[in-house]
Parts: C-alpha cells; sequence; structure tokens
C-alpha cells in the first residue's frame, strides 16, 4: 500500500480523536467559509451546511475575499470569517485572514497545523492532528476540517458516522477496480452541501491521476454536459434528500449513454448506502471518493506521493 492510500485508510482514529464537544460559531449577519483547493471545496459545503442549519452563509475562494469581499456580500464588514487551511500557511489564506482581522472581523480558523500563521491570526483556532504521512494530497486533513466544520455549526458528529465512512470506504473499494475499468472521463453530481464535496471528490481524481473530472450540481447536467457521457464515463451521484426520485430517473439515462454509474445513497451500477442523515452524507462519502482517485491513478501506474505540478502549501512572494 502506497502513502496516500494509509492516510486514506487510516484516517479514522483520526476522526475519533476529533468527536469532542466545540463551541459554536459566533453569530453575525452572514458567516463567511473561506480557503483555497480543497479547503475552498470544504468552504462551500460548509457554507451550504450552515445554511440547511439555520447560519446565513457563503463561501469564497481566498483571493477573492482578499480582493474584492464587497462581491460577494455588499456590508462584508458586519460577517464573521471561518478560514479553513491544512498547512494555515496558503499565503492567500492568510493573508485573507489576517485582512478580515484588520477589519474588525471574527476570524474562526479550522486547521491541522496548530502553530500555523493561520492560528497566530485568526481569534479562535479550531484543530485536529490528521495523518503524520499526509504528503501534497489533502486527504485525512480534508476530512477532518470538514467534521469539525460540521460540529461548530452545531452539526452533531459521532462515531455511527466514523463507521458509516469505513463502511462506504469498504464498500467503494470492493467496486472500485471492475467500474473504473477502460474508462477516462470522471464526472461528480451533487446538490447543497454534496455540491462542494463532489468537487472535493472530482478534484482528488484530478490532482492524483492526471484525468480529466467535472463536477455539477445532478440537475444541471443535462444542460450541456451531458454531450460528454459516453461508454468512456464514470458518473459519481452524491444522492440528496431533496430530489433523489429526479436524480435517479438521471442516472438511469446516464447509463443508457454508457456511463457506468456509482450511487451513494440511491441506485447506480454500483450503489453504496449511507446510512447516516442527510446532514452527514457528504463527510461519509469523502473517504471513498479519495480513495477512488487513488485507484484511478493506480490503474495508470501513476504515483500519488508527488502529483504533477503540485506543492503541499502555494506560497507567493507577495499576496
Ligand atoms: C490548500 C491547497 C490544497 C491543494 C494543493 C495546494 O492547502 O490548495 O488544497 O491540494 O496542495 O494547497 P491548505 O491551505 O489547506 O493548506
Amino acid at each position: 500500500m502506497g502513502i496516500t492510500e494509509q492516510t486514506i485508510v487510516e484516517q479514522f482514529p483520526f476522526w475519533r480523536a476529533a468527536l469532542v464537544p466545540r463551541e459554536r460559531l459566533p453569530s453575525a449577519p452572514v458567516t463567511v467559509f473561506v480557503g483555497c483547493g480543497t479547503s475552498y471545496n470544504l468552504a462551500l459545503a460548509l457554507a451550504a451546511s450552515a445554511n440547511g442549519a439555520g447560519i446565513a452563509a457563503i463561501a469564497v475562494p481566498a483571493r477573492e475575499w482578499l480582493d474584492r469581499p464587497a462581491a460577494y456580500w455588499p456590508r462584508w464588514q458586519e460577517a464573521a470569517v471561518v478560514v479553513l487551511s491544512r498547512s494555515g500557511e496558503t499565503t492567500e489564506t492568510v493573508a485573507a485572514a489576517a485582512a478580515s482581522r484588520a477589519a474588525g472581523i471574527h476570524v474562526t480558523g479550522i486547521t491541522c497545523a496548530e502553530g500555523s500563521s493561520l492560528a497566530a491570526a485568526s481569534d479562535r483556532v479550531v484543530y485536529a492532528e490528521t495523518h503524520p504521512k499526509e504528503g501534497i494530497v489533502m486527504t485525512s486533513s480534508a476530512s477532518l476540517m470538514l467534521l469539525m466544520g460540521l460540529q461548530i455549526i452545531g452539526i452533531t458528529v459521532g462515531e455511527d458516522v466514523v463507521a458509516a465512512a469505513e463502511a462506504a470506504l469498504q464498500a467503494t473499494d470492493n467496486a472500485a477496480d471492475a467500474l473504473i475499468a477502460g474508462r477516462s472521463h470522471f464526472v461528480y453530481l451533487g446538490g447543497g452541501a454534496l455540491y462542494g464535496v463532489a468537487l472535493e471528490g472530482a478534484l482528488k481524481l484530478l490532482e492524483m491521476s492526471q484525468t480529466y473530472a467535472q463536477a455539477f450540481h445532478p440537475l444541471e447536467y443535462r444542460h450541456g454536459p451531458i454531450s460528454l457521457m459516453d461508454e468512456r464515463t464514470v458518473a459519481v451521484m452524491l444522492y440528496g434528500d431533496a430530489r433523489p426520485d429526479d436524480e435517479a430517473v438521471l442516472v438511469g439515462e446516464m447509463q443508457q449513454k454508457g456511463a457506468r454509474v456509482l450511487g451513494f445513497g440511491g441506485p447506480g451500477d454500483v450503489s453504496v448506502p449511507l446510512g447516516v442523515a442527510p446532514a452527514l452524507a457528504g463527510l461519509a462519502a469523502l473517504p471513498a471518493l479519495q480513495l477512488l482517485g487513488e485507484r484511478v491513478a493506480g490503474a495508470k501506474g501513476l504515483d500519488t506521493v508527488a502529483p504533477r505540478h503540485l506543492t503541499k502549501v502555494v506560497m507567493l512572494a507577495s499576496a
């Protein structure tokens, strides 16, 4: 087993250690979740989860929040900000936290690096230890930051979710080789909080296996992108609770067009039950999506420890 795979399959003890009571977010007219890359995908998922829990929220990429906050929220100085970064050192992310704080905004930093620059730039630090072998590709840390974000929104994460994620990972691994054989185009579909998780599944696969991957809200897929679908496609459907029947109809259409479908929480060529509350479905599916990236990379003979063109932290000379 390679090191990246190790960080995926061995992540659950770190989840269990993170199942501690956490203070909730401060109240504000809007809560802005900020990050780059994987951390931005998590921000998208968390903003949707916060809205679902009655906390008005948006997600903004760190550089955008730094450069033009008013394009995202007109009275941006009234916001509370939650900044996500595994390393706590991504230049744009740290600068967004520091600029927010300088503007009098309360900053919560979610990170896996306790003594980081982000921690120093935050009013409150929410931390969990991640797998020590984690490298460039964010695996265990991504799950942990999503988990902590849900906790501070007020969504209870318990042992049942850890067990569900482990079972989904195993079920996906059992089916992965046959699912991906001969396939080169990957599509991830999810709505609401599952959209950020779909984007993260696509980013993982793209980073790890240098394979083109896309993510859409499920019923957007018919509006153009479906023209790419054929017998080279694997589609991952993250079923939501709003319109699962419509999503299942779309899955049938995709299968007719030649796609193989991996359905989380609903039908597909491979169906992986999640068995958790809708608010926790994305967290429960995330390790399985990470493993799918690893399996596609493995089928192409690629090393996921050193993905092409990537570094563990993007640090710029100036922000
Ligand atoms: C953010 C990030 C990663 C990405 C790449 C560069 O890191 O964009 O998501 O995979 O390795 O950095 P961080 O701010 O969460 O440490």
